[in-house]
């Protein structure tokens, strides 16, 4: 099975604690503080690379972890860092936020690369607490989570032509005289299962050629194999429209059914440029052949009378490409390399309260942050705790919330009462 999409987890290591310690020598009693910082967590990083061409990597491992910072140590000394987390991935491979969809980056070169989780900050020991008044800080600050979230990678083929048409209309038999590529190739529908790409070599020119399962009516509903390999074609810069016109029925109509698909699937498709190449002109008369090609002419696109299987001009078909793929540009897509970070996550909830009965219970990042950062037994550490829940307006929400004089509060690991 070509596995061209993954859901994936990402997460980059917490920022390790920072130390609360004092220092101790022979004959000093009481030294100074001295607990270092934790080391900062390590990041997820993706990076495109030639050397893959499929995302078969992610079939077994969907959940990617970098490491954690190290907690700050004595003497003064800061954790290590956390190891960064680098993911390969083919080139081509756009990567989106699977809870709000929004595109993360889109890798086309080779090298490209992006930081996708960032590794949480360390927190400071105990050194960095001291003042005049404060001369032995029994705290310290916790490190910050790493980032982390849901991925949804998908690879998207990136050809210079692809191929669209009805099941059995030859796109694959043209592929195969084109290129060196060998798609399979047979008598019924769907014989294409995964797209497949070719080299085109004409004069001086070389460009790159999409096979792609047939689409049918209703291919951009999901029908058929068709949505998912709509997807490989969208960047494409020209479409090679092949119809089938020995087919039983109405070729015309049938060259219908599938702009009228393309349509459907994205706004633009259709407008792609698009060459028409009528396929099987030696199971076809000439009537038939000159009845199509007018028709389609007088539609204003250009076709070509080929014949696959025998090779009969298909050269001439790939000599107009080879002159019309200059003159048009490359869709654009979000190009970056040299891991600068494209996206940000949005502000998290840095905390919320709710009711467990008769108990305000505050939830969330800051909340966990600061009561992991308090030492309840210290006094100077508790103020310092009071005054950030007043600063960052944890006080004011549970006055909101309808709290009142005597009524208890949790916060992660604490109970405590409140006193306006
Ligand atoms: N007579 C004749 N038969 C052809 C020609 N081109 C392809 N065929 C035959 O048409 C059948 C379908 O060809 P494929 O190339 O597999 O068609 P496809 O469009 O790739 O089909 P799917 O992969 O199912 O979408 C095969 O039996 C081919 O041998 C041609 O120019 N003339
Ligand atoms: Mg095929």
């Amino acid at each position: 099975m070509f596995i061209d999409r993954a859901k994936i987890f990402v997460k980059a290591g917490d920022g390790g604690n920072g130390l609360v310690s004092f220092h101790t020598e022979k004959n000093v009693p009481n030294g100074g503080p001295d607990g270092g910082d934790g080391g900062k967590g390590g990041d997820v990083i993706i990076q495109a690379t030639d050397s893959q061409t499929t995302l078969k990597t992610f079939r077994f491992k969907r959940k990617f972890h970098a490491e954690n910072g190290a907690d700050g140590r004595n003497k003064k000394m800061a954790g290590k860092g956390g190891e960064n987390l680098r993911i390969e991935v083919p080139v081509g491979t756009v990567i989106t936020d699977a809870v709000t969809q929004t595109m993360i980056a889109d890798l086309t070169e080779n090298g490209a690369e992006i930081v996708i989780a960032k590794g949480g900050r360390g927190g400071h020991g105990n050194i960095h607490f001291v003042h005049s008044v404060r001369q032995a800080p029994r705290f310290a600050r916790v490190g910050t989570p790493g980032e982390e979230l849901e991925l949804n990678v998908e690879l998207k083929l990136i050809a210079d032509v692809g191929l669209v048409g009805l099941p059995n209309a030859g796109k694959s038999t043209l592929l195969s005289v084109i290129s060196a590529a060998k798609p399979k190739i047979a008598d019924y529908p769907f014989t294409t299962l995964e797209p497949i790409l070719g080299v085109v070599y004409v004069d001086d020119s070389q460009f790159v050629v999409a096979d792609i399962p047939g689409i049918i009516e209703g291919a951009s509903g999901g029908a058929g194999l068709g949505l998912d390999f709509l997807r490989h074609i969208e960047r494409t810069r020209l479409l090679i429209h092949v119809v089938d016109i020995a087919a039983e029925g109405d070729p015309v109509g049938d060259f219908e059914r599938i702009s009228e698909e393309l349509k459907l699937y994205k706004a633009g498709l259709e407008a792609r440029p698009r060459i028409v190449a009528a396929n099987k002109i030696d199971g076809a008369d000439d009537e038939q052949v000159n009845r199509f090609v007018t028709e389609m002419r007088d539609r204003g696109f250009k076709v070509f009378p080929i014949s696959a299987a025998t090779v009969k001009g298909t050269q001439e078909l790939m000599r107009e490409v080879a002159a019309m793929l200059p003159e048009i540009p490359k869709p654009v897509t979000v190009k970056k390399t040299g891991g600068d970070r494209l996206y940000t996550l949005e502000e998290r909830m840095p905390f919320s309260i709710s009711r467990d009965k008769e108990t305000f219970v505050v939830d969330g990042e800051l909340a966990q942050s600061l009561t992991g950062s308090t030492n309840f037994d210290d006094p100077e550490s508790l103020s310092y705790f009071q005054r950030m829940i007043r600063k960052k307006g944890i006080v004011d929400a549970l006055k909101a919330a309808g709290i009142r004089e005597g009524d208890t509060v949790r916060m992660y690991d604490i109970e405590f009462e409140y006193i306006e």
